[in-house]
């Protein structure tokens, strides 16, 4: 089989979404995530102006050749463009080869491991009585866990707090808008939240919390300490991770388990904090890793220090995301749960797909390859449209992270 042709195509049903298709010389074609939420276009031209030419003729069941082929001949390695179109050429591979041998996905990782895939839903409100609200509804749904974000008193807007009734969506059109912080403010607010849902729903629930990189080590070394009393599943993102060893800090002090890593894209970005067990739970998804090629390796490697893996699966990953983390999740061993962020009506229709939620359990289906196609018609009425993340500044104006 040989690879004839591939195309990058973008859409924007709700949000913009970068997809690659691979096609071969036996009908089949395999699709690819390559979303990089902010910078969907320098992905795209990544992999039309660069990659693809070099894509054209190679055998797509090489998928580990392919790999190092595009890793090691970029000269300049690593970071989230180089990766995200790694990652996207990846799973149209392994979305071809399923399809080529007619079996699903997680048959060629190792088979089923479990009979689902245990998934977090993302419940946020504007102050601390509607999120607590809002966790019970994902609770009345059948969500065996559930990521709770408020609105900090305060603070006119902050990272996780959908603004209408729509869940939650960071992207916006036109420039970055400008968030406003307060790590006091926040540190003071936390515990009180995940009080207030243990006192209200007990103990069953799993609870999971994002500080999406706003703390000092310290800082969250107070926050894990003064949430150890509602047993969270785990607080993500705790500290900014450039630096690695930072994370000792926050370790000595807490048990509140630590998830980090969806801003990863190499094994690299993780190796102390998963070899030093800093860590419970490494975050990496599909896309962002360079495919599930590189995603097995980082399990294996995580696999030996205790650490679970809990994909990133935000609605800035497209269907083909989620379907290829299905796929991983249900056959990897150390599985610790997956990201569930619904996607809007229009964006399921874009990407129809066998992937269907079951009593707070997620299944890939059983179609060949991914089991995701793509409606190029439908796809082609939703048209680009510039959009940033937000960014963050302090209560006086001190540039942060977001
Ligand atoms: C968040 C994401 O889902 C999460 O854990 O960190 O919503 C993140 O903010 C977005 O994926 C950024 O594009
Ligand atoms: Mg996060």
């Amino acid at each position: 089989m040989k690879i004839t042709d591939a195309k990058v195509l973008i859409t924007s049903p709700g949000r913009n979404f970068v997809t690659l298709k691979i096609y071969t010389d036996e009908g089949i074609y395999g699709l690819g995530d390559a979303t990089l939420n902010g910078r969907e276009l320098a992905v795209a031209s990544y992999l039309s102006e660069h990659l693809i030419p070099c894509l054209i003729g190679r055998d797509p069941f090489q998928h580990e050749d392919t790999w190092q082929y595009f890793y090691r001949g970029a000269y300049w390695r690593r970071g989230p463009v180089t990766m995200a179109a790694l990652g996207a050429i990846d799973l149209a591979l392994w979305d071809i080869k399923g399809k080529a041998l007619n079996t699903p996905v997680y048959n060629l990782l190792g088979g089923k491991s479990r009979t689902g895939v245990m998934v977090y839903g993302h419940a946020n409100g504007k102050d601390l009585e509607e999120t607590v609200d809002e966790v019970g509804k994902y609770i009345a749904l059948g969500y065996r866990a559930v990521r709770a974000q408020s609105g900090i008193p305060g603070i006119p807007s902050t990272y996780g707090v959908a603004k209408g009734k729509f869940h939650y969506e960071p992207a916006e059109k036109g420039l970055p808008p400008e968030n406003i912080w307060s790590t006091e403010k926040y540190l003071l607010h936390v515990p009180k939240l995940f009080e207030a849902l243990r006192l209200k729903f007990g103990d069953d629930v799993h609870l999971l919390h994002d500080s999406h990189h706003r703390l000092s080590p310290i800082e969250a070394a107070r926050l894990g300490k003064s949430l150890e009393p509602y047993h969270l599943f785990w607080l993500e993102d705790a500290v900014t991770a450039e630096l690695q060893e930072g994370f000792r800090i926050v370790r000595q002090h807490t048990t509140t388990p630590l998830a980090l890593g969806e801003v990863f894209n190499t094994i690299w970005d993780a190796q102390t904090v998963i070899s030093e067990q800093l860590i419970d739970y490494i975050r990496m998804a599909p896309l962002h890793a360079g495919g599930l090629t590189h995603l097995k390796k980082v399990a294996s490697f995580a696999e030996m220090y205790h650490v679970l893996t809990g994909c990133h699966g935000a609605t800035d990953l497209s269907p083909v995301s989620m379907a290829a983390a299905l796929h991983f999740d249900i056959s990897v061993n150390n599985f610790g749960i997956q990201e569930y962020m619904l996607h809007t009506k229009q964006t399921d229709e874009v990407f129809p797909h066998s992937y269907h939620f079951e009593a707070g359990f997620l299944h890939p289906g059983d179609a060949p390859g991914l089991g995701v196609d793509y409606d190029e018609k439908l796809a082609s009425t939703f048209p680009y449209e510039r959009a940033y993340l937000p960014v963050n500044r302090k209560l006086d104006g001190t540039m942060f992270d977001w």
